[in-house]
């Protein structure tokens, strides 16, 4: 339910969650007066108020469920605030294109470095797990137990959906592969800049790709650092321009689990 007594809409999600932070980005974006809640994962489905996944969207008039139901949702929640989708057909297909890519290309890949190599139990992909984990401890209402971060690389693998991105990115081929097409991707799409697709103000495809990419930097996990090394700079600079546009509500990583502020 939205905020008893204030019609706030509330955003319930994890505060590593990729497509949450798909959804919080859009809301900072649109500037918008929101309640976050960082719900427990233990028992998830009995802490949310409707559905079984986070993120969930409580509004006066309904909940909305998935990242991309809650985004493409804001321009009509928000139609004073800038629009993530223009309105020219071509530029909004490219848009949902690029959202589109993220959700099934780049988080995935994000999952994958932290299951498929898992598996084979790299020191890298523990401490991402154990970084995650933490971040989780530290936030997750009700809290979890103290082994929860040593545990979560482990407690990671086991989840269905973890399982099921990690395998729709290991279809895109080898670590190496992936990461070559991640950083050709962005390279492309914000070459030229100042935001992608050479825009002078940031959209949809700057909000999603900042959601995935800048909560990563800010836990420094270092699958992702990995994968961006030959577009680092140019996607620091970026970031520093999209930081200053969603300043302001609740930020995507905690001031005290940010580890590495831009
Ligand atoms: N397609 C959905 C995916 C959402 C999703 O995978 N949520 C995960 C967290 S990242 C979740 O709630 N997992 C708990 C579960 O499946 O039990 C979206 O775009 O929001």
């Amino acid at each position: 339910m939205s905020e008893p007594g204030t019609g706030r809409p509330v955003l319930y999600t994890f505060v590593t969650s990729p497509y949450g932070a798909k959804a919080h980005a859009g809301l900072l974006f649109k500037g918008a007066d929101f309640q976050l809640r960082y719900v427990n994962p233990v028992g998830l489905a009995q802490r949310l108020p409707s559905g079984r996944q986070i993120p969930v969207l409580s509004t006066p008039d309904g909940d909305l469920h998935g990242s991309d139901a809650i985004l493409y949702a804001l321009d009509e929640l928000y139609p004073d605030a800038p629009r993530l989708l223009p309105d020219d057909a071509f530029l909004r297909a490219q848009a949902i294109a690029f959202n589109d890519w993220v959700s099934e290309v780049l988080i995935p890949s994000l999952f994958a470095s932290v299951y498929l190599s898992a598996a084979r139990g790299s020191g890298r992909v523990i401490r991402d797990g154990w970084r995650l984990g933490r971040a989780m401890r530290a936030t997750s209402e009700g809290g979890l137990p103290r082994v929860a971060p040593y545990l979560w690389p482990w407690l990671l693998r086991r989840q269905g959906f973890v399982r099921d991105l990690a395998r729709q990115a290991a279809g895109l081929g080898s670590a190496a592969e992936r990461s070559a097409i991640i950083a050709r991707r962005l390279d492309e799409a914000l070459a030229g800049g100042p935001f992608f697709f050479q825009k002078a103000e940031p959209g949809l495809a700057d909000v999603v790709a900042y959601a995935v990419l800048y909560p990563s930097r800010c836990l420094a996990l270092e699958g992702i650092r990995r994968d961006m090394a030959p577009v680092a700079e140019m996607v620091d600079d970026w970031m520093r321009r999209m930081a200053e546009r969603l300043a302001g509500g609740p930020p995507l990583i905690p001031d005290n689990l940010n580890v590495c502020p831009l």
